[in-house]
């Protein structure tokens, strides 16, 4: 792990709880597995991963005022469903204080709840490796959506995107976000080629 990195692993351990550094770390390492399949830098993807939730733990009031203070445009949806703002709200601190200037490690972190159509190789990799880390159990499909990470990120991205849809569907009030649902469309239905 480069130094940088080990500087901000030892700040997450101070700006989250307990479960949420141990998800963070899970996180950082499945994304450095992924970028060696995939071919891309396993530091990079690593950071991404250290920050992807470098927002979770903020209070919701202080979410808000964050957002003023940076011009984090929430869209109306977000407003309302307080536990997406961690996404737009963490590539901002990333940038901020924890002086990532990398733009595809900002855009990871930034839709890595959502995901986003056309996502970059990093983007597929954090929004795949938050779903698949080691320490989820809750999700359905989890054995064969890890084992389809490696073979065909696409195949889980789309995968991720429909059982999400599905568990929030199911569940009393969770609505879903446009951007959920427009990323499903991409990657489930267009089929649509990546970046
Ligand atoms: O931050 P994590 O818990 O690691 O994971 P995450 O950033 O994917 O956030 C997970 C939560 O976000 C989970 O409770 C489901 C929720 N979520 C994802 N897409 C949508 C959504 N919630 C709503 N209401 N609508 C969505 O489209
Ligand atoms: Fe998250
Ligand atoms: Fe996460």
């Amino acid at each position: 792990m480069t130094e940088k990195n080990a500087e901000i692993k030892k700040k997450m351990k101070k700006a989250l709880d307990k479960d949420r550094y141990r998800h963070t770390v899970s996180v950082a390492y499945t994304a450095a597995c992924l970028a060696m399949r995939y071919a891309i830098d396993p530091e990079v993807a690593f950071t991404a991963g250290l920050l992807h939730d470098c927002a979770k733990c903020i209070p919701t009031a202080e979410k808000f005022k964050l957002c003023e203070k940076y011009k984090v445009e929430l869209s109306d949806f977000e407003k309302t469903n307080t536990a997406l703002i961690h996404a737009k709200l963490g590539a901002c601190l990333a940038e901020k204080r924890y002086g990532i200037s990398d733009k595809d490690i900002l855009d990871s972190i930034r839709t890595h709840t959502t995901g986003e159509p056309d996502m970059s190789l990093l983007q597929k990799i954090i929004f795949t490796a938050d779903y698949i880390e080691p320490g989820r159990d809750q999700a359905s499909n989890l054995p064969e959506i890890r084992q389809m990470a490696f073979v065909d990120l696409d195949k889980a991205v789309c995968k991720i995107l429909s059982d999400t849809l599905a568990y929030l569907g199911k569940k009393k009030d969770a609505p879903i976000d446009p951007m959920t649902r427009k990323t499903y469309e991409f990657y489930c239905e267009q089929k649509g080629g990546s970046k």
